[in-house]
């Protein structure tokens, strides 16, 4: 009956949308799905809060000029941290009815991070699957990614792009200056959502997954509560936060970091003032261009892995998940 219900509100977004929605994402099918939310519910629901963070955060900076983005997002900022995060929805947000704008003007955007999304949250759902031995699940994953990757105008790459692509455009950074409480709570959000596979590889003994989770959500919960010295100060890496786990899956683990750096990008993008509106999906749609073509503007494998050094230590991205 639950999954029923949630179903149902999975396809709500998909009806508010049907005018623009030209482009399905199915679910890579089979059992191992909906194993997180059922067994480690608290956890699970905090992405459908996440969702909604990120859905608010580009509509206002599309929509407000930015000193009046500010002003909301401070608002929306409260709220996120003192009710949102700390009761989180049951069901996915139905995302375009918060950020009805953006979704227009960044349709392929969009997908993309809900693809990306639901490769994050099958994944976790592949780990909790009690059922599957160390052994199948990393196969699934694996499977799990080869799926994903068949959605070629929507899938990330699989090798780590540059920092430059963030860092060092004529529009970078100005997000996390000017808005650098929201911005903190953005990157504790990817902290945790890299950081939470670490969770479940700490041991091979898997009842103590959920004390495992549920450790990893508290550690997030006090950077939230130290804000805003508590939040990371340098986006967190998968390399450096969740090691076990991009040893495992370096593809996942590398699609996850892009995907993290094309959230900072479209913040910036949509926050420059240098940008007009009506050219910010035109720069979108050339960034996306830029982050998707494996061939240029990457990062090597080694260098990928010292980013928590080159950084100034994995501690200023939040510390290794799982870790004591
Ligand atoms: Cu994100």
């Amino acid at each position: 009956m639950i999954r029923r219900l949630l179903l149902a509100l999975l396809v709500l977004p998909t009806v508010l949308g049907a005018q623009q929605r030209r482009d399905e994402v199915r679910p890579y099918p089979g059992s191992f799905n909906w194993q997180f939310l059922g067994r480690h519910n608290e956890a699970a629901r905090l992405f459908n809060a996440f969702d909604y963070g990120h859905a608010i955060l580009y509509e206002r900076l599309l929509t407000m000029p930015l000193e009046g983005a500010k002003t909301a997002l401070a608002r929306d900022y409260d709220f996120l941290v003192g009710d949102l995060l700390v009761k989180p929805p049951r069901f996915a947000i139905p995302e375009e009815a918060i950020e009805p704008t953006y979704a227009k003007v960044a349709w392929r955007a969009k997908v993309t991070f809900d693809w990306a999304h639901i490769l994050h949250r099958q994944i976790y759902d592949a780990y909790a699957d009690p059922r599957l031995t160390p052994a199948a699940r990393d196969a699934l994953i694996e499977r799990i990614t080869d799926y994903y990757l068949e959605e070629t105008r929507y899938a990330l790459p699989t090798v780590p792009k540059s920092m430059a692509l963030m860092d060092e455009q004529p529009f970078s950074q100005i997000f996390r200056r000017e808005v650098p409480q929201f911005n903190g709570l953005i990157w504790s959000y990817h902290w945790l959502q890299i950081g939470l596979y670490e969770a479940f590889l700490t041991d091979d003994d898997r009842s103590n997954d959920a004390a495992a989770v549920r450790q990893v959500a508290a550690r997030w919960r006090a950077m939230v509560q130290g804000a805003p010295a508590g939040y990371p100060s340098v986006m967190p890496m998968a390399p450096a936060v969740a090691p076990r786990f991009t040893k495992a899956h370096p593809r996942a683990a590398a699609i996850f970091d892009n995907l993290h750096m094309l959230h900072d990008i479209i913040s910036d993008i949509l926050a420059s003032p240098t940008i007009p509106r009506a050219g910010k999906g035109a720069e979108i749609q050339r960034q996306l261009d830029l982050m998707q073509d494996p061939t240029r503007d990457l990062m090597g494998a080694e260098h990928w892995w010292m980013m928590g050094d080159m950084m100034g230590g994995v501690g200023k991205m939040g510390g290794v998940a799982g870790g004591p």
